[in-house]
């Protein structure tokens, strides 16, 4: 099921046609009005009318955040505060947080591509869709409540947190689909267990999970423990908020909404573009914002593209599930490892609950990695034998996926602290 055929299955000549003529628009648009932009383009000596195809692109400058921070707050806006109803920022940052502005059309825009994504993941005008992303400056909440009200779904506006509640609602209202972060989606199920509720007497369906990097086999335990089709979304507020890209009902690739954004894979160290199947460094270029376009963002998001056809129907390149951040890399001892690939290794052992925390530290001058893991109710009951054995398990595995030892913590149920938005997984001392 498509929310807008026309667009989303649109033949690849035609669709490179209109973001080519957009492209070319929102150049010149930002040349015009942003100050800042102006004089990156004048410095990599580019002038209006050097995008002639859209390989052009490869011409134009970086953004990076640190642009964005060095114009806070409103410094890249592309249009008078008069003609911005909404700012939200980006989340997760330490000191002063990018923001970015919306417009009317912005809004709409938002509300189309969101619309776009939970049709992708289910929902329809008949669906009840529990928003339990944070509403606020967070984008999660506002733009899946957008997408789902132009959809003629059923709203329920809960934000995320006070789980008894959702329980309670989730009961009561019939909720269908279930939007939130994966790890506030694995804390509920968790919660649906203890209270005892009989899965079968849900109508959940569908979940619309995003907003941090989660792993194949979280999906799977997720999928069970809720009895549900779980699909990945994937945004970034200063493209867009969520909206960016999402899977369809493959599960295969997130397909970005390419007739709103232009995306790119580059090397994080040269700058150089990559070709699809080639993992790097995610980079976009929104051809229809009129807030704040931004030209050539890095996201530091690590995937790779796909151009193959996809069985939806679906005509828009799709992205590689997020592989890790640039910047959320841990060097341990010269490895690189990313928190998502110990999730992998963790679920598959088996007898954990997926909640863990890496602690990395410095001894001397040998770093160290300490994994702390919840196991099972029943595995932590069991004799001290067994979690011996299940130690050296997850040792072993995580020792032949990265080539690196790490000391295994198992700890009790529910000792790991939940999170109701983005999960903490790593406390690195070795910053400190
Ligand atoms: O997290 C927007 C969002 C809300 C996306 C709800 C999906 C669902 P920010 O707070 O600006 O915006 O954080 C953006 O979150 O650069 C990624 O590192 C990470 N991220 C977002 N979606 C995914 C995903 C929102 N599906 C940053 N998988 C991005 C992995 C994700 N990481």
């Amino acid at each position: 099921m498509y929310w807008n055929k026309p667009y989303e299955c649109m033949p690849r000549e035609q669709l490179e046609t209109l973001q080519l003529k957009r492209l070319q628009k929102i150049v010149e648009k930002v040349f015009h009005n942003v100050p800042f932009y102006r004089q990156k383009l004048q410095e990599a000596g580019f002038e209006l009318g050097d995008i002639k195809t859209l390989d052009d692109i490869k011409r134009l400058p970086f953004t990076t955040k640190q642009d964005l921070r060095d114009n806070y707050p409103f410094g890249m806006f592309s249009l008078p505060m008069s003609e911005i109803v909404r700012v939200h920022v980006s989340s997760g940052t330490t000191g002063k947080p990018t923001v970015v502005g919306y417009t009317r059309g912005d809004i709409n825009n938002w509300s189309e591509v969101m619309a776009r994504t939970l049709t992708c993941g289910g929902a329809t005008k008949n669906s009840i869709v529990q928003v339990a992303f944070g509403y606020g400056l967070f984008t999660g909440g506002l733009g899946a409540h957008y997408g789902a009200e132009k959809i003629g779904a059923s709203v329920i506006p809960i934000s995320g947190g006070n789980t008894k509640r959702q329980l309670m609602l989730m009961q009561d209202f019939g909720t269908t689909v279930l939007a939130c972060t994966p790890s506030y989606a694995i804390y509920l199920a968790e919660a649906v267990e203890e209270a005892g509720i009989d899965l079968s007497t849900l109508k959940l369906k569908h979940g619309i999970f995003g907003a941090e990097p989660w792993s194949e086999r979280m999906r799977m335990e997720i999928e069970k423990r809720l009895g549900i089709k779980a699909i990945d979304i994937y945004g970034l507020s200063e493209v867009i908020g969520p909206g960016v890209a999402s899977e369809c009902q493959e599960q295969n690739g997130l397909h970005v909404f390419e007739d709103h954004f232009i995306p790119e894979i580059i090397d994080p160290q040269t700058g150089e573009p990559l070709p699809c199947g080639e993992k790097g460094e995610l980079v976009f270029t929104t051809l229809t914002k009129e807030g704040i376009p931004v030209i050539r963002y890095r996201t530091r998001d690590i995937s790779m593209l796909h151009d193959e056809e996809c069985a939806c129907g679906r005509t828009h390149i799709r992205m590689h599930k997020v592989m890790g951040r640039t910047d959320d890399m841990l060097i341990i001892r010269g490895v690189n490892v990313f928190p998502s690939q110990i999730e992998s290794a963790l679920l598959e052992v088996g007898d954990t609950q997926p909640h863990y925390l890496l602690i990395v530290d410095r001894k001397g001058s040998m770093d160290e990695l300490e994994i702390q893991v919840e196991v099972s109710r029943e595995m932590f009951s069991d004799k001290v034998k067994g979690l011996e054995g299940l130690e050296a398990k997850i040792k072993h595995q995580i020792e032949s996926l990265l080539g690196l030892s790490a000391k295994i913590k198992l700890v009790e149920p529910h000792s790991i602290p939940r999170s109701e938005g983005k999960a903490v997984r790593v406390i690195d001392k070795r910053k400190i």
